[in-house]
């Protein structure tokens, strides 16, 4: 190379040592005028907030700058085992209000702004959510960041920077209409562009096999094209610990050879048409909850992501370990945040033995000692699997060393079953047929050490359904990690007159102990205590309030119940079944029936994936229904019903502590886990649910008495199968006969005869996998229960101080801590001390 590499011989500069930051009013304030005037640009004239919040994000995260740096030369300097964790999605929120709470700089930066004339709260509110994530699964991998860093788990994320992320959903008449978030498009002032670490992604060619210069045969990948993986990243603050970990999104762009090839054959329009084929592959996050399409774009997506993280970690390997990889194992581990990322395992195995020379079974050693898969999902549509055709199109080299993984596993499948044919048939990685398909969770199985659920009944369910032929095999390789959120946003960050509250009634270091919120279970015998709790809660119903009317145009009236189901719509999670349950209600108020009535403010919200036709209708319904009872007088004072448009991270933050009843009632068996339903009973909601997911925990937590529990089980459910007669349920229950002459007779088609005629056919349908009939008499009871313990505001507050004081449980510094034990194994690194000697 002509280009000599610095060496020690060469003075290196003293650049980066400068005085430490103040975290005091006065410096901030200092800073942020700087950054407003000369930065920026702007003066007095400015009328925007865009440019104040610039230039208050750029002052915060200055202050995050030396503690990031820090914790990165600690984590080399002690030579640490670290994890990194893969995931397609990283649904970050908002980062200027949590950058403050974890700094602890809340205080002063809003009096600084206030001496400048400047509400924090209104810059803070023109902050763009990152929205790169679908739902549960990638708030999920937030909030591990979040506890990872106040852990001080050395853990890095890895993800995508997709340039446009989740949807922006209107409601048009009734419908869904998606809009794109172009969310960088003023500018993300978290991310830092790390050019320097850009690595080769390379798809296409074919794979072939030659001899090195030792002879001996190896195999290469040729004719591929590459793009170029660029690194942003993001500061992970943890909470008031000094530590700052990263989050490491990667972007896609072309070589400039590939482009150079094209010109040089004079095509140059066609070289720049190339060019966006690179970039395409970065260029959205597909909206898929919970049900996979196939889709060839998605799979570069997904092996961009894996290869270019694991690219970065070698490189590091290499830096101070050369080629030599035998402790590689002991210092690095990989969690797979679902199958989504899976090409790691023989992406691993590739780079190991076609870049890095070693042979399959030192590779392969390797691989299954740094690999762990956390399954998300029992669903049958969310399974993903790959056409072979694709892997050999796209990824030639990778479906070799599937196809020898393969071999290799099923030799040890025939070892311990002689002669079962169904069963290595079953347990293929490959499944056989017209269109042979890669099974990417029994990849990610055979090449794992660990295999997750996110919940303990779906912990079981995996191992006595899904995978039960794996875990005959290796039952040593499963475990559950029952999924949480984390305090500091869900609690402290969204709830400051909740978390104040506690403050003064068990002290302030819950944020990181949530264990102790159960000191405030003996508070609930005090009525001072009680009337306190009760005050917060009415006020963040007036604040949640506020929100509604602003976004629906619906008056919501904050002595009512407030009832609140908002999440991804999907059948399973049976949205349908509650705005049934409205629909009763709505029914007993035209008939009189209003004896001893509690009134309700029901909120439903979330997003459909743009091609899910019945969720799509869903939405339809729960806006006509919404339209008819609210314009009717009759349902004055009783009844309300809204759909709140565009459900994100932003928007849950004002909605879980104002809500009084949280609404989980997916069929029994099919919601993984859950977390929404965390973070309402952490703020004080009571929950109505069926014994799915991390429902069966929280009750087990709060007490049968602290909440209202209906339906089936899961093993009910099963046992359906075959004789399950939705029409006969209607007819023998008056309430549903009612319900469902008021939807056939038209009464909410809005002038449109049949709209929702595919919603009656699969309630009726004995075929309805959800089977929303059969809950349906045991959800309006529950529900009537609830209603009557609202009426008693003593019980209530009770009922809603217990759910908050038994959450604890439910932090996913708790899930981190189990990870960590069990799966893991990092020592805590404090970072080496910052410039301005303090540890906050
Ligand atoms: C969950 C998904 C998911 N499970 C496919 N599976 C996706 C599947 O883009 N895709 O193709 C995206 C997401 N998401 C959720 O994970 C579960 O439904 C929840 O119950 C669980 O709480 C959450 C976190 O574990």
């Amino acid at each position: 190379s002509r280009l000599k590499p610095l060496r020690a011989s060469v003075p290196v500069p003293r650049l980066t040592e400068l005085p430490p930051l103040g975290m005091d009013e006065r410096a901030i304030a200092d800073d942020f005028r700087r950054y407003f005037s000369h930065t920026l640009g702007r003066d007095k004239h400015c009328r925007s907030t865009h440019y104040p919040f610039q230039a208050l994000a750029l002052a915060v995260r200055d202050r995050l700058m030396e503690r990031w740096k820090n914790s990165r030369y600690a984590c080399e300097e002690g030579n640490c085992r670290r994890a990194h964790y893969l995931s397609l999605e990283f649904l970050m929120g908002r980062s200027l209000g949590n950058a403050m709470l974890n700094l602890g700089i809340a205080g002063p930066t809003a009096r600084a702004l206030k001496d400048l004339g400047l509400l924090l709260e209104e810059l803070a509110g023109t902050e763009h959510d990152a929205g790169l994530g679908n739902g549960g699964l990638g708030r999920l991998a937030a909030c591990f960041l979040d506890s990872c860093a106040t852990l001080q788990l050395p853990v890095t994320g890895y993800g995508i920077r997709y340039e446009y992320g989740m949807f922006r959903q209107l409601i048009d008449s009734g419908e869904q209409v998606e809009e794109p978030d172009h969310w960088l498009r003023d500018g993300h002032p978290w991310e830092l562009e790390r050019p320097e670490y850009t690595r080769r992604v390379r798809f296409g060619g074919r794979s072939e096999s030659y001899q090195d210069e030792h002879g001996r045969w190896r195999m290469r990948w040729v004719d591929a094209h590459a793009v170029l993986a660029v690194p942003y990243d993001i500061p992970v603050p943890g909470y008031r610990n000094g530590t700052v970990n990263t989050l490491r999104l990667w972007s896609a762009a072309a070589t400039d050879e590939f482009d150079l090839d094209e010109f040089n054959a004079g095509s140059y329009p066609e070289s720049v048409a190339a060019k966006n084929a690179a970039e395409n592959i970065t260029m959205v996050l597909y909206p898929n909850d919970a049900s996979e399409n196939g889709k060839e774009l998605r799979l570069r997506q997904q092996y961009f992501l894996a290869s270019a993280s694991l690219q970065d970690v070698l490189r590091y390997w290499v830096r101070f370990h050369g080629e030599d990889f035998r402790g590689f194992a002991d210092k690095n581990c990989f969690q797979l945040n679902d199958t989504h990322p899976s090409c790691a395992v023989p992406e691993l195995m590739r780079l190991l033995m076609d870049e890095h020379g070693l042979e399959w079974d030192a590779a392969w050693a390797i691989t299954t000692r740094t690999m762990a898969y956390t399954n998300h999902t029992l669903l049958p549509e969310a399974l993903e699997k790959w056409p072979v055709r694709l892997f050999r199109q796209e990824l030639p080299r990778l479906l070799d060393i599937i196809f020898e993984i393969n071999a290799r596993f099923l030799e040890q499948v025939a070892a311990r079953w002689p002669g079962d044919g169904a069963r290595i048939r079953r347990m293929s990685l490959i499944e056989e047929g017209d269109e042979p398909m890669v099974r990417m969770a029994y990849l990610a199985i055979v090449g794992s050490f660990s295999v997750n659920g996110v919940a303990e009944l779906h912990s079981r369910l995996l191992e006595q359904g899904l995978f039960r032929d794996f875990f005959e095999l290796w039952p040593e390789k499963f475990n559950n990690k029952t999924n949480g959120v984390t305090p500091r946003r869900w609690l402290a960050g969204c709830n400051p007159r909740l978390a104040r509250l506690v403050d003064e009634t068990i002290g302030n270091d819950w944020p990181t102990r949530m264990e102790r919120l159960r000191e405030l279970a003996p508070h609930a015998d005090s009525a001072s205590f009680r009337e306190r709790w009760h005050t917060v809660k009415q006020r963040n119903k007036a604040r949640l309030a506020r929100l509604v009317e602003r976004e629906c145009g619906v008056r919501f009236d904050r002595e009512a119940l407030f009832d609140v189901q908002v999440k991804r719509i999907h059948e399973y999670k049976r949205q349908l079944l509650n705005v049934l349950h409205v629909i009763h209600l709505y029914d007993r108020i035209r008939r009189g029936d209003t004896a001893g009535w509690t009134p309700r403010c029901v909120l439903i919200g979330g997003k459909a994936a743009p091609g899910y036709f019945m969720a799509k209708r869903i939405i339809r319904l729960v806006n006509n229904v919404a339209a008819v009872i609210n314009a009717d007088p009759a349902t004055e004072g009783l009844l309300r019903v809204a759909f709140l448009p565009n459900y994100r991270v932003t928007a849950m933050e004002v909605i879980c502590p104002g809500t009084d009843l949280s609404e989980q009632i997916s069929t029994a068996g099919k919601e993984a886990s859950g977390t929404g339903n965390m973070k309402f009973m952490m703020n004080g909601a009571v929950t109505i649910g069926t014994l799915d997911g991390a429902n069966i925990e929280i009750r087990a937590e709060v007490g049968d008495e602290n909440f209202f529990l209906f339906g089936l089980t899961a093993g009910e459910v099963q046992a359906l199968r075959g004789d399950y007669d939705p029409q006969g349920i209607i007819a023998g229950d008056e309430r549903l006969r009612r319900v469902m002459e008021l939807l056939v007779g038209g009464t909410f088609d809005g002038g449109e005869p049949g709209l929702f005629e595919p919603v009656i056919q699969s309630i009726a349908s004995p075929h309805d996998p959800w089977v929303v009939a059969a809950d349906f008499g045991s959800y309006v009871e529950a529900q009537r229960r609830a209603a009557e313990a609202y009426r008693d505001r003593e019980r209530w507050v009770r009922m809603s101080i217990l759910n908050s004081a038994c959450s604890g449980r439910f932090s996913t510094d708790r899930t981190i801590a189990e990870y960590n034990a069990d799966i893991w194994r990092l020592e805590p690194v404090p970072p080496l001390p910052a410039a301005d000697g303090e540890s906050g």
